[in-house]
């Protein structure tokens, strides 16, 4: 973001990448991660290998993103740039032009206004607005202002001019904790506000950071959208319940629950769905997707009852230690064990960790348990396909230093 909106050339990913000193290894472990993350729905990844990815994503034009932070906590910033494998964090301002981000550009009060004003001007029409956090819109709006002007009117004055907007998180999405009763700022989310346009809502507090990618790439290299479900979230990653895919399936099915904090159960890792855990009516991806590419890095992977976050009708609806009702369950792929002892809150059928890519050496090790005909792993191949594409030419100077 130290480049001016108007000296920025119009490159591709894979130039942006080579004069940034990634390396070929680097970026196609990145693709890797995103296959494994977006197995299907995708026209991207859905049937391809991590250097077909790689390919597309290359040829691509960096989007241009202008990300808006409302009420909201951050959570959603900070997932993106705390994705470990491999180091999306340092590879995020190479796939994206991410023109105006108030929490990562050095810029504050009139600078930053300006970057602002530069950066829509510049790019009217063909830019990603992403929004973090919730809309309030009680008293004129006036529970939230930006330069001196009300959020809301921020918003309606640059969303009103983007190409595609999509609401990143439960608050920019219907406005989630913001929103929570009894929503002294009626606080809303950004579909509310802009009704005339199409928004892209990835709830979670905060959402997988793949998925966001996962979308934004997809636009940038295939120009198109993926699928939506009825509340315009991604069907490949909002299409199954937690409870369908949970590790803990196997225990609830045979009753094993805990009951306390700290019991045996809980200790053993039995279903949480006494603790509230809201996996039943929950739809997300978290079971099989962790968080930051780190195994059991979720709510129920380190013993927490799900939330419900993904969900407007459950997370800060209903209380935590409330159970929910449970309706017409899908049984499970594959279910764990129920007689061997967890360790670690592990179960037997532990997730296919970093199952993608061959080797956690050569591949992105994100934490994916593997569901049949729902994703492709990386071939062996990828690497030397990769070698070969020349297209992301090393330099003496790569800002790694992995060996090729
Ligand atoms: Fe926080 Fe984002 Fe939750 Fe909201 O995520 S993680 S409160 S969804 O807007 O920053
Ligand atoms: Fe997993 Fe929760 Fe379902 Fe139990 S109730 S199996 S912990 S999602
Ligand atoms: Fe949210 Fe439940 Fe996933 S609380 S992060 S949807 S496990």
């Amino acid at each position: 973001m130290n480049d001016t909106v108007a000296n920025q050339q119009r490159n591709t990913i894979a130039e942006q990448l080579a004069n940034s000193g990634v390396s070929r290894r680097r970026f196609l472990q990145f693709c890797a991660a995103l296959v494994a993350a977006a197995p299907a729905g995708l026209a991207l990844t859905g049937q391809a290998s991590a250097s077909q990815v790689a390919r597309s994503v290359g040829r691509s034009i960096r989007p241009y993103v202008i990300w808006l932070h409302l009420q909201d906590c951050t959570g959603c910033t900070e997932s993106l740039l705390h994705a470990s494998q491999p180091d999306v964090a340092s590879l995020i301002f190479d796939l994206i032009s991410l023109d105006y981000h108030e929490t990562l550009m050095a810029a504050s009060g009139h600078q930053a206004e300006s970057v602002l004003e530069h950066a829509v001007a510049a790019n009217r029409g063909n830019f990603i607005l992403v929004v973090e956090g919730a809309i309030p819109t009680t008293d004129q709006a006036s529970y939230m202002k930006i330069a001196g002007k009300p959020a809301l009117d921020v918003l309606r004055h640059i969303g009103s001019q983007a190409a595609l907007l999509i609401a990143i998180g439960s608050c920019s999405s219907w406005g989630g904790i913001a929103a929570a009763s009894p929503n002294p700022s009626n606080a809303v989310g950004v579909s509310e506000i802009l009704k005339d346009k199409a928004v892209i809502s990835l709830p979670g507090c905060p959402p997988n950071p793949y998925t966001f990618l996962s979308v934004v790439l997809e636009y940038a290299a295939m120009h198109r959208l993926p699928a939506l479900d009825a509340i315009n979230r991604p069907k490949f990653a909002y299409d199954r319940l937690i409870h369908e895919d949970c590790p803990r399936r196997g225990h609830f099915d045979a009753g094993r629950f805990a009951s306390i904090y700290g019991d045996e159960g809980h200790r053993q890792g039995w279903c949480l769905y006494k603790l509230g855990c809201k996996g039943p009516v929950t739809h997300a991806a978290c079971s099989t997707r962790h968080f930051n590419d780190v195994p059991n890095a979720w709510p129920i992977g380190i013993g927490a009852p799900c939330i419900g976050c993904t969900e407007k009708s459950a997370a800060f609806q209903i209380p935590l230690f409330q159970v929910v009702d449970i309706h017409s369950i899908t049984p499970p792929e594959a279910l764990p064990s129920v007689e061997l002892p967890v360790q670690k809150s592990q179960t037997a059928a532990a997730l296919v960790v970093g199952a993608i890519a061959g080797a956690a050496a050569t591949a992105a090790a994100v934490a994916v348990r593997r569901l049949p005909g729902r994703d492709k792993p990386a071939e062996s191949e990828d690497l030397e396909e990769l070698e070969k594409l020349g297209a992301l030419e090393p330099k003496d100077t790569d800002r790694d230093s992995e060996p090729r």
